[in-house]
């Protein structure tokens, strides 16, 4: 599908399009990368799951921050997309466009992943002092805001002291920065936490809308922005299994695959189990049947 709008940016999983001087459309894909690297076989409604769920959690933190949803009902979108509304169909965002900050707004409420490698070489995360004998999954104290500086294509983000987020944005952008995405994640959490799963951090964009009001872009909460893992089977010392990816994870390692790309194509029962996996976070996390959201999109 190519659509006659200009494309801004390519994610490794998703696309955004330029629509006019104020709005953007936000497009994603059923790619699926795992261990960094988009590998070749689609995982179906993928990008219906991320978007549905994003769209969900929209709605559920309305009170706490504003976000860049205009429409995802493809019938509003501009007319010059009408001839590809089947296959934006529940995986596409129509947004306002914000100036974005140039910070990766991170909350951890455990340790893992680029917090953990941080943490066994400083015993610190972003400038911030952790307890001793932290193991991977542990949970943390309380939340702590994590942000990381965006890298370029390919590179990973950098994790960044709040003082240098301050530097960049100024103290006050800051410090609404730092509310804001704690904010979500204990939201996030504990929304989560009512349906077993655990939320182990998250990542946001924030931007500013025309009037300068701080305003959640992108997705959010979602499997590809954020950490879930099962609580049922959550046990600190080890790394934690990834709600949606596991299956994938475990084929992989068992593959022989080297981790560089291409990735191996996924067998179907892989490919069926994962979709089945998507779907299964979306109807726990959302409390509705996923075959609805699409139905309805
Ligand atoms: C989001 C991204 C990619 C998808 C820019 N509402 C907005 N206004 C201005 N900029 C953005 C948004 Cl969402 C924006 N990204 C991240 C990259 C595909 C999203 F390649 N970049």
């Amino acid at each position: 599908m190519t659509l006659p709008l200009r494309l801004l940016a390519r994610g490794k999983v998703r696309e955004l399009y330029e629509v006019d001087d104020e709005h953007l459309l936000l497009v994603a894909s059923d790619r699926l990368s795992a261990y960094d690297v988009v590998l070749p076989t689609a995982i179906p409604d993928k990008g219906a799951v991320l978007t549905g769920l994003s769209l969900w959690w929209f709605g559920q933190l309305r009170d706490l921050v504003p976000d860049h949803l205009v429409t995802a009902d493809v019938s509003e979108y501009p007319v010059e997309l009408a001839p590809y509304a089947d296959s934006l169909r529940g995986r596409s965002m129509l947004c306002r466009r914000l100036q974005m900050q140039p910070v990766e707004c991170v909350a951890r409420g455990y340790l893992t992943g680029g917090g953990l490698k941080e943490y066994r070489e400083t015993g610190a995360v972003c400038g911030l002092a952790l307890p001793d004998g932290l193991e991977d999954g542990s949970r943390l104290p309380q939340p702590i805001f994590t942000p990381s500086t965006k890298a370029a294509v390919g590179a990973h983000d950098e994790n960044v002291s709040f003082e240098a987020v301050t530097a960049v944005v100024g103290a006050s952008v800051a410090e609404e920065l730092r509310r804001i995405t704690l904010a979500v994640y204990e939201r996030g959490a504990s929304l989560a936490a009512a349906r077993g799963i655990l939320l182990a951090d998250t990542k946001l964009e924030l931007g500013l809308d025309p009037a300068g009001v701080l305003t959640l872009g992108d997705e959010v909460l979602t499997p590809d922005s954020s950490r879930f893992w099962p609580a049922s089977s959550y046990e600190p010392g080890r790394p934690q299994p990834s709600y949606d990816k596991q299956y994938v994870r475990d084929w992989l390692s068992a593959s022989g695959w080297d981790r560089t790309a291409p990735g191996p194509e996924l067998p179907q029962d892989v490919v069926e189990q994962t979709r089945a996996r998507y779907v299964e976070a979306y109807e726990r996390i959302t409390g509705s049947s996923f075959e609805d959201y699409l139905r309805d999109a």
